[in-house]
């Protein structure tokens, strides 16, 4: 498989007495199998988020960045990890995980400092709670929303679209309310759901920024003016350390179509 493979976080590891220089040296080599490895795919909201865990919890992982063009994430070594072919998937170890929100689940159980979870079961179960709400709610129109945008098919001004874009518009007003009053979704520290809304909503505005959405836009965007205290949450996750090793790559360079499915 073609794929390209780094490793992040090793000398933090090192650093934090996580891995010997032996060991990176041995896993950079391929010879120690040690560090997490996860498979993803630039612009996947859903393996942005894993990206996000991973780097704040300063885990040391070996970075395989599958081209989706060249349908690397249904190739026979993915199929194995994932029998549904679609990223992220995680390996540590002999264990395999996919499904992003479960990722973050065994990432914050295996690795549990600093916590994602929250610190207290009421604070984890609104973390959850939260989450729940953004999947039910938010995150299909979103999808809804940037594949119409990206793939050019739909009516941007049809009722559909139209709908999706109140809703999320509408859903938006509640994070905005919880972020006026805290630096973060739930509770004082960056968490689970800043690491899964976090990657919907930058999603949401690249689709957004393209000129044949400007219609649709004016109600979400400027976010700096609709929704201020989200503006400044997106700019408080994107100055944390190691957000840029999570940052799409293809994003950089292109205008790009979505890969989610
Ligand atoms: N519910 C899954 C969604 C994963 C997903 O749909 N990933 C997309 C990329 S954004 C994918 O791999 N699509 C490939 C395909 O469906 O063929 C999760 O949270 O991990």
């Amino acid at each position: 498989m073609a794929i390209t493979e780094r490793i992040f976080g090793a000398r933090q590891a090192v650093e934090n007495g996580l891995l010997s220089p032996v060991t990176i040296a041995g896993t950079i080599c391929g010879k120690v199998a040690m560090a997490i490895e996860v498979f993803w795919g630039s612009g996947s909201p859903f393996a942005w988020r894993v990206l996000l865990a991973l780097e704040h919890k300063r885990l040391p992982y070996v970075s395989h960045l599958l081209q989706f063009s060249r349908q690397e994430h249904k190739s026979p070594q993915l199929l194995a990890l994932n029998p549904r072919g679609r990223v992220p998937v995680l390996k540590d170890g002999d264990y395999v995980c996919f499904e992003s929100l479960a990722i973050l689940y065994y990432l914050d159980r295996r690795y549990p400092d600093p916590p994602i979870f929250g610190s207290s079961a009421q604070e984890g179960g609104t973390i959850m709670r939260v989450i729940c709400e953004y999947q039910a709610y938010i995150e299909p129109h979103v999808t809804t929303i940037a594949r119409a945008v990206f793939q050019g098919k739909a009516d941007l001004g049809g009722d559909e679209i139209t709908g999706a874009m109140h809703a999320v518009a509408s859903e938006a007003r509640t994070i905005e309310g919880r972020l006026s009053k805290s630096d973060w979704i739930v509770g004082d520290a960056y968490s689970a759901v800043d690491m899964v809304i976090f990657p919907g909503i930058q999603l949401l505005k690249r689709a957004l920024e393209r000129p044949e959405a400007a219609t649709l836009a004016s109600r979400f965007m400027p976010v700096e003016v609709n929704y201020p205290a989200l503006a400044r949450w997106l700019k408080r996750v994107a100055s944390l350390p190691g957000y840029e090793n999570t940052y799409p790559p293809h994003w950089r360079t292109t205008a790009d179509t979505i890969r989610t499915s």
